[in-house]
């Protein structure tokens, strides 16, 4: 048995996706995610030019082997592109082999460790009122844990920050803006220091003690801003900070930890186990914050979440819409497998993406669960998706007040 077909779909329902699909000599059919934000046709390039060729006729049923040779026999190793080339060949392959095994994919990687998997949503608000609705929009939709980003006085569009709390109105934020530049938006870290302490003060008073809470500072931060953050937020019992420095300084975190307990989660933007060896084993961090998409895959990220295991690390993998439904299945089935699964980030795809993409996971009294299709649970729906073309999407920039580029 072997792959007859791989073909490279980009389409654009509501925002860009990449996706691999292979197809078995017997028919079976595989779909991988190799979307990358803000970059899609690198990724759609490597994978047509330098991936296709070399799977076609290769055995469906070697996975490991497939991975090593995408990653070794390129001598390149890592870097967004390459890993989630790779992790679309590698979700495709595990799709295959659970089709083939007529089993929902859960099954082939242990069966399921818990009832469902824990998803937090994001609420947030340019000031406490929007926010308050946008939070109580989530717990209405059966949400028991939430992200809370807010607008910081004095400061314009914040990223992560909806422009519209309409109640009943699904938060849907497109970050990557369809225009020929990228958006840049206005930065100023004191200010966002003094603000989001009282954002979590007034949260708490609102909601209670039980409500799952989380963070994301985007990278915004020193380390040494982050450890005074991190403080400051402890009376209000977060879930997690998230991205709170540039993670790929990782002994950066060292000074953050030694200075407060508030939980760490990091790497969204990592690409491999390599990015979180000191994290890991000095223990630095409490959440994996990779997607499947962009760390090479099931293969990968299974083997990376058996390392943090050793050293009391869970999963939080990253989830927004730019995780395509296909992404957001592949690590749903790796999450409720594993024994370390902390939480998944789940923001609902819009409504033109799931007509591309039909998913079989279910979201309800706050958890997500991948459903019982064998595979994946999702198919690709070809001529809606022709409807939808793609167009170059930008994430914004972030600049100081006084026109420096930052981190974000
Ligand atoms: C964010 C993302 O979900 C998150 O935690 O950091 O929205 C991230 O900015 C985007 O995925 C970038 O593509
Ligand atoms: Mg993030």
């Amino acid at each position: 048995m072997a792959i007859r077909s791989a073909e490279v779909l980009v389409t654009s329902p509501g925002r860009n996706f990449v996706t691999l699909r292979l197809t078995t000599d017997t028919g079976v059919v595989g779909l991988g995610d190799a979307t990358v934000n803000g970059r899609e046709l690198a990724v759609a390039a490597y994978l047509r030019e330098h991936v296709v060729p070399l799977l076609i006729g290769r055995d469906e049923g070697r996975i490991e082997d497939t991975w090593q040779y995408l990653y070794r026999g390129a001598y390149w190793r890592r870097g967004p592109i390459t890993m989630a080339a790779i992790a679309a060949v590698d979700m495709a392959l595990w799709d295959i082999l659970a089709k083939n095994a007529g089993l929902p994919l859960y099954r082939l990687l242990g069966g399921a460790s818990r009832v469902g998997c824990l998803a937090y949503g994001h609420a947030s608000g340019s000031d406490f009122d929007s926010l308050f609705t946008s939070i109580r929009n989530h717990l209405d939709q059966g949400f028991k844990a939430i992200r809370v980003q807010t607008g910081v006085p004095g400061l314009g569009q914040v990223y992560g920050v909806a422009t519209d709390q309409r109640p009943g109105q699904r938060y849907d934020y497109e970050p990557a803006i369809r225009a020929p530049l990228p958006a840049e938006e206005a930065w100023d870290t004191r200010a966002y220091l003094r603000h989001v302490p009282e954002v979590f003060a007034a949260v708490r008073r609102e909601f209670g003690p039980e409500l799952v809470l989380l963070h994301d500072g985007h990278h915004r931060m020193t380390p040494n801003q982050a450890a005074s953050l991190g403080k400051a937020l402890e009376p209000y019992d977060l879930f997690w900070l998230e991205d709170c420095t540039p993670g790929e300084n990782q002994e950066g975190l060292r000074r953050v930890r030694s200075q407060t307990t508030v939980p760490l989660a990091i790497g969204e933007v990592f690409n491999s186990v390599y990015d979180y060896q000191t994290l890991i084993t000095e223990q630095l961090i409490d959440y994996v914050r990779s997607a499947v998409t962009h760390t090479g895959g099931i293969t990968a990220l299974r083997k990376l979440m058996d390392f943090a295991a050793i050293y009391s690390i869970k999963s939080g993998f990253h989830g927004p819409t730019d995780i395509s439904p296909v992404g957001q299945a592949a690590q749903l089935h790796l999450g409720l497998a594993i024994h370390n699964f902390g939480i998944q980030e789940y923001m609902k795809h819009s409504e033109d993406t799931l007509k591309v993409f039909q998913t079989s996971y279910t979201f309800s009294e706050g958890l997500l669960h991948p459903g019982e299709l064998p595979g994946l649970g999702v198919e690709y729906d070809d001529e809606r998706a022709k409807a939808f073309e793609y167009s170059p999407a930008y994430l914004p920039v972030n600049r100081l007040l006084d026109g420096t580029v930052h981190d974000w």
